[in-house]
């Protein structure tokens, strides 16, 4: 069923929907008496209920026309969940194993039906805050970014194929504008959505605001932010838009925040953290992607990507000095947004459960400050490191 106009549903006008929806309906096997819906939403933007019933279960987001965790003076338009879609539904193809399937879309509903991706799966942030180890992830994160990165990128599509991809998600602008302003800007002045562990930490938010070269390097972050269209990007790719289980790594609803072409550094940022498993972790994500990126770039060389035209690049050692150069900046590119989004986390709108949790202020301005200093570093000298080891062992002397 597509609706007719957009209301935002609740509980029980959902269970009106679902009936006549066929797509959705049929999931639960047209048996409505034994059915529950909860609204799980503990995200930033949109409505999740959860719908189980004796024959299936499947998740409905839709998108309301502000910022759910801002509230109404927030304003955002509900088309994000039509662009959510088109990449759930292309990053799905790509690497169906990560990604949940998609059941439904509602053009007029701005309504999405997809996968519940069940009990025991739960958001990695939260698996990570109890202490939870999780032996695949490294292995399931790299092969979801190498594979989306690298086939919606030049590297495996012509110019041509590429614009048109493109030129599908230019529309996307309000959602990528969320981004410019908490990420890439609102921390570096005085915003009345910033907020931060106050009074431990005003002078470290005011020394961000003060920091000329930061803001120099956050200037040039967010024009790549702005201007590339390197890859399909998930765009807000952090552990609170994964879920998992010691088996299984599943992106979230995905694509939840800033879905679109961008930068692909942007996607592999979003994943820094601490801690000695997870430092483990991120090394050997980043050493896998590395080599499941470059390994699809070696079987593809032949193809169609317009990057770098074989004719000219097919030499062993000309293919070699690209391939370092490319990985050499993505990685680069990837402290810095990363740095940048340790930043944000802290003096900007959007915090994070990881230091949220911890109820002592002073406490959390501690960790906080120092995870603020160690992202300026980042930030400012991410030139100067070589190689991944070099940033845990920058982590590891903080600790
Ligand atoms: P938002 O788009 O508002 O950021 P999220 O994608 O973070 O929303 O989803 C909010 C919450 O809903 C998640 O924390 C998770 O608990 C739950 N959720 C989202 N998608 C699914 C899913 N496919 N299966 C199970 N739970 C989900
Ligand atoms: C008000 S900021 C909202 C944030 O939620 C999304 O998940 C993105 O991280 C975005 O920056």
């Amino acid at each position: 069923m597509a609706s007719a106009e957009f209301r935002p549903l609740d509980e029980k006008s959902l269970i009106e929907y679902i009936k006549a929806t066929p797509s959705l309906s049929s999931k639960i096997g047209n048996k409505f008496d034994d059915l529950t819906i909860k609204e799980v939403g503990d995200g930033n933007l949109n409505f999740v209920y959860i719908v189980i019933g004796s024959s299936g279960s499947f998740v409905i987001k839709q998108a309301i026309p502000y910022v759910r965790s801002v509230g109404e003076s927030l304003p955002m338009t509900k088309e994000r969940a039509y662009f959510e879609t088109l990449a759930l539904t292309e990053h799905g193809q790509l690497c169906p194993d990560h990604v949940p399937e998609v059941y439904h879309f509602d053009p007029k509903m701005y309504l999405i039906g997809m996968r519940y991706l069940e009990p025991p799966h739960i958001i990695l942030r939260k698996g990570l805050i109890a202490g939870v180890e999780y032996p695949l992830l490294a292995e399931h994160m790299s092969e979801y970014m190498a594979r989306t990165l690298f086939r919606t990128s030049l590297l495996y599509r012509t110019t041509s194929e590429h614009k048109r991809a493109v030129a599908e998600f230019c529309g996307n602008v309000e959602l990528c504008r969320l981004t410019e302003r908490v990420v890439f800007s609102d921390p570096y002045k005085v915003s009345e959505l910033n907020r931060w562990t106050s009074p431990y930490l005003d002078h470290d938010a005011e020394a961000v605001r003060e920091d000329n070269i930061l803001k120099l390097e956050v200037a040039e972050l967010k024009s790549k932010f702005c201007e590339r269209a390197q890859a399909l990007i998930h765009g807000d790719l952090h552990t609170g838009s994964v879920m998992v289980t010691p088996n299984s790594t599943q992106m979230d609803t995905l694509m939840k925040g800033m879905t679109g072409n961008g930068d692909a550094a942007l996607d592999w940022a979003s994943f820094l953290a601490y801690k000695e498993w997870i430092l483990r972790t991120i090394e050997e994500t980043w050493t896998l992607f590395q080599k499941k990126f470059t390994a699809l770039w070696h079987q593809h060389k032949d193809g169609p990507g317009e990057a770098y035209l074989p004719e000219i690049y097919n030499k062993p050692e000309l293919q070699q000095l690209i391939q370092e150069k490319y990985v050499k900046d993505l990685f680069h590119d990837s402290l810095g947004f990363g740095a940048a989004k340790m930043i944000r986390r802290i003096v900007g709108v959007a915090h994070v459960e990881d230091f949220e949790s911890i109820k002592d202020a002073s406490k959390r301005a501690a960790c906080e400050r120092q995870a603020l200093e160690l992202a300026k570093t980042l930030l400012k000298e991410r030139r100067k490191f070589q190689a991944i080891s070099g940033v845990i062992s920058a982590i590891r002397k903080l600790q």
